[in-house]
């Protein structure tokens, strides 16, 4: 018999007293959102979907339609959703806040509506991340960025959608990380992966490596080592360009992957709160690990929404001789 996420969500709420199921309602807003960006990337060549929308986002990156799409879907199905009072997108300088009434609200939601859209002009995949907090009702009134910038320890939910050959959403929270393909003939997302677990170690590294010589030296002469050969394993390179699909190959078969500080970017260049903490938090939940080249990702106190940070992400062996190099 088939799983539905709706179905697994609730399961997985029925484990702690008090659940009241709210958490599997703001998860069918992000499921419904990222259904409708998958019909349009499906058909994105079909439709006047493709090429840039004309604008710069926060991060002074061309907007690509589809960016716009993304965003405004989630922004809609979420909206809707009276336990969200408050959504933080790549696509928006601020954070965007509900008035909700008293009891509800309970939740607080940071996404990547359309992560590596600079690829799907040309049919590679792209992905949607996003990262859920427990927004402290009786704070109401506190500055609204308080409510995202918890360390990503706190986060209660994480999960990433990848629309690739097939579409294939992951999440956890806390109790292991799943995933779920979207049977296009029911319109559900079916459990396809239980119970989630990345190799101990891989054969596969990944990082921009036209950009090598300006690598940070721990980073050079650790890929280097890799090149060739480490601890008895002979690694290849794999980079796709879009985080969502690069994580994902790493989940399913380890190794490792970096994005280093580097000159145009020398806090690096992914962000913290919807890029690096969710895919942290679930590669965590599968025994990976994900550090910001010394400490753990999920530490880190943010102190702006939009902030960026060095990524080395992967396989338990992979990131712990990483993170013991010479540096
Ligand atoms: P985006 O959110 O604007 O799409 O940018 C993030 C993307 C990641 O998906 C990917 O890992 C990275 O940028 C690639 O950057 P680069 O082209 O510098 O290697
Ligand atoms: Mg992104």
């Amino acid at each position: 018999m088939i799983v539905t996420v709706q179905q697994h969500i609730l399961q997985q709420q029925k484990k702690y007293p008090g659940a009241r199921g709210n958490l599997s309602w703001l998860l069918s807003g992000i499921t419904l959102a990222t259904k409708m960006i998958e019909s349009k990337i499906r058909r994105a060549g079909l439709l006047d979907v493709l090429g840039a929308a004309g604008e710069t986002n926060v991060q002074g990156e061309a907007q690509q339609k589809l960016d716009v799409y993304a965003n405004q879907a989630l922004l809609h199905c979420l909206g809707m959703r009276d336990n969200v009072a408050m959504m933080v997108s790549e696509e928006n300088e601020e954070p965007i806040t509900l008035d909700r009434a008293d009891g509800d609200g309970e939740y607080a939601i940071v996404f990547d509506p359309l992560d590596g859209s600079s690829n799907i002009d040309v049919n590679v995949n792209v992905g949607t991340i996003f990262s859920i907090f427990r927004r402290d009702p009786g704070q109401f009134k506190m500055d609204p960025n308080a409510h995202v910038l918890q360390p990503g320890l706190k986060q209660v939910a994480a999960g990433y959608v990848v629309y690739g050959p097939s579409t294939v959403l992951v999440y956890t929270t806390g109790n292991g990380a799943f995933g779920f393909t979207l049977d296009p003939a029911i319109g559900a997302y079916v459990l396809s992966h239980d119970n989630l677990k990345m190799p101990d170690y891989g054969t596969y590294y990944s990082a921009n490596e036209s950009r090598f010589d300006s690598f940070p030296a721990n980073y050079r002469e650790y890929i280097a080592d890799l090149r060739e050969g480490f601890e008895g394993r002979e690694y290849s390179s794999r980079y796709i360009g879009s985080l969502v699909a690069d994580f994902h190959r790493t989940i399913l078969k380890g190794g490792v992957f970096l994005y280093p500080p580097t000159p145009s970017h020398p806090g690096g260049k992914l962000r913290l709160l919807y890029e690096a903490n969710p895919l942290a938090y679930i590669a965590e939940q599968a025994g990976g690990m994900a550090i910001d080249g010394k400490n753990r990702i999920l530490e880190i106190q943010p102190t702006d929404i939009h902030q960026r940070t060095p990524l080395v992400l992967g396989s338990k062996a992979e990131v712990t001789a990483f993170q013991a190099w010479k540096a």
